[in-house]
């Protein structure tokens, strides 16, 4: 008995001095990432069922990421192409002087964390020697045939320490048994190869596009995911998969107000609901393309049956196309306008996918590096210094253990929050200094799930408050422009919230002057 009482009384405070960060890091329950929206829920119910998902593990090293490359080669490359027709011969396929260390030497210094690359593009053509098809480098001059673009690619971004995706196109316009039943089995072998022989993949990209009076073929989703997950329990599955949704736009802006949760459609409420699948989506998911306004909206989610973290990501290729083509080379993004784009898409809740396509010769090519670079430097000069950093910071409510100085510890791991049932807060952050910032950074601790709706920020001008911007949703990370400030007090109202806020990080930053002088508008918030 008294060795009960002991091991009772040792569990008890345990359970008191483990501090509750550490509760968040219990074990990943496939289960959180997703809510049936039962009949007759009210919309608070939803609300906080929404509140309270969480992403998965993979998902949330995904959006740590931020900055995603993409490299569209291939046959059009060379052809001149967008979308080849599949007829185009495989000795056409000839870079000069590929180096695949240059690209990811480059994009690691510009700030990209992965590469993803199109192995096969809508014209079918394989950048690895497949062992399903006579269109591919086998089959071209380049190398004799030898070379392997996926396989050097894969290894630069291991010897430089970038993650490695692959986009692998479902249309295929070359391939035979495209539009029959046969076609699945074509797709999954070729899967397989990309997913067995070329070391850790992180992101598989599906893209969703058909063009028009193409062949139907009904894709066997289900089973691509099964092989992914069997394959590479490691990587997420993308636009028409159901890990990460394509933002709905092809130009990098995302929304203002941009979810992590968002209705999803799938085939089976009850298949969901017995699922004791460690991905219960999978066998259920029907692959949609999710645009217009606000997707994770109160009204949308209350009209949802299943509703899901799925977050965004932002795809944009630095030039016209999103393949290399010569007479681009002078409407290659300029660094501003990247840098625009990462305000939009990073600094919107969302992951920035830039394409930046290797030219004929198998090189970033010279604009595209410069370009890339000069956005490099302003974004470093931007957030060089946090004028945030070493502020006193009191909160109108906090909850024990998660103290509002958790906001500027610049430790991603530890949060704010008030206590149980307050939704609402205000913040004062009382500057070491007098300042002047025109870039407010804000993100919510999301392993925990997504909450504010609402929030503004205010500056003390010796006499009162005065409100400089305001925002919806913040997620992982939202980043606000706006006319330049000068004060050493600042406030964060949070007017809505769907739960008690977190928050993990907050920062106040200053532009440099390339990005200031003729500011438009769309440039502000
Ligand atoms: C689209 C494709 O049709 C484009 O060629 C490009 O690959 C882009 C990323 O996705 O749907």
């Amino acid at each position: 008995m008294k060795s009960f009482i002991f091991a009772f009384g040792t569990i008890i405070l345990l359970m008191l001095i483990i501090p509750s960060t550490a509760l968040s890091q219990q074990k990943y329950n496939p289960k959180q990432n997703f809510a049936i929206i039962k009949k007759g829920e009210s919309v608070k119910q939803i609300e906080k069922q929404a509140a309270h998902i969480i992403p998965s593990p993979n998902q949330l090293a995904w959006q740590k990421m931020e900055m995603i490359a993409f490299a569209h080669f291939g046959m059009n490359t060379f052809a001149g192409a967008e979308i080849g027709s599949g007829e185009a011969p495989p000795s056409e396929f000839n870079p000069t002087n590929f180096d695949p260390d240059q690209w990811v030497k480059i994009l690691k210094s510009a700030g990209f964390k992965m590469l993803i690359l199109t192995t096969k593009h809508h014209d079918g053509f394989c950048l690895w020697p497949s062992k399903y098809t006579k269109y591919s480098v086998k089959y071209s001059k380049w190398e004799n045939g030898k070379g392997d673009v996926v396989g050097a690619v894969a290894k630069a971004c291991r010897k430089y320490g970038l993650k490695f995706g692959v986009y692998c196109s479902p249309w295929d316009r070359h391939e035979k048994t495209y539009g029959t039943p046969q076609y699945n089995a074509h797709f999954r072998n070729q899967l397989r190869e990309l997913l067995t022989n070329y070391g850790k993949i992180s992101e598989v990209w599906f893209d969703g596009y058909r063009g028009p009076g193409a062949k139907k073929e009904v894709y066997d989703w289900k089973s691509f995911y099964k092989l992914i997950r069997k394959l590479q329990p490691g990587a997420v599955i993308s636009g028409m998969g159901p890990d990460v949704r394509w933002v709905g736009t092809e130009t990098g802006y995302g929304r203002n107000s941009e979810w992590g949760v968002v209705p999803i459609n799938v085939s089976s409420v009850k298949g969901l609901e017995q699922s004791k699948s460690e991905y219960p989506i999978d066998a259920v998911f029907v692959p949609t393309n999710i645009m217009g306004e606000v997707p994770g909206a109160l009204d949308k989610l209350e009209n949802a049956k299943v509703i899901k973290w799925y977050p965004s990501e932002a795809d944009v290729s630095i030039r016209p196309g999103w393949f290399y083509h010569a007479d681009q080379d002078s409407k290659v993004k300029s660094p501003r306008e990247l840098v625009d784009i990462y305000f939009s898409s990073v600094g919107k809740n969302s992951v920035l996918l830039l394409n930046v396509p290797p030219d004929k010769q198998g090189l970033i090519n010279k604009h595209d590096i410069s370009n890339l670079m000069g956005m490099r430097r302003i974004l470093d000069e931007t957030f060089k210094t946090n004028f945030a950093e070493g502020a006193k910071v009191s909160a109108s409510s906090e909850k024990k253990g998660f103290d509002a100085v958790n906001i500027i510890d610049n430790k991603g791991t530890s949060y704010w929050t008030t206590k149980d049932g307050i939704d609402t807060a205000s913040i004062i952050f009382n500057l070491p200094n007098k300042q002047t910032f025109d870039v407010a950074m804000l993100q919510e601790y999301i392993e925990v799930g997504q909450r504010i709706s609402k929030f503004s920020l205010q500056a003390w001008d010796g006499k009162n408050w005065k409100e400089f911007t305001k925002g919806t949703t913040i997620g992982y990370k939202r980043l606000l422009r706006f006319d330049p400030v000068e004060t050493s007090k600042v406030k964060l109202i949070i007017e809505q919230s769907r739960a008690n806020p977190t928050l993990s990080n907050f920062g106040l930053f200053k532009l440099p002057a390339e990005m200031t002088s003729k500011i438009k508008s769309t440039e502000k918030e």
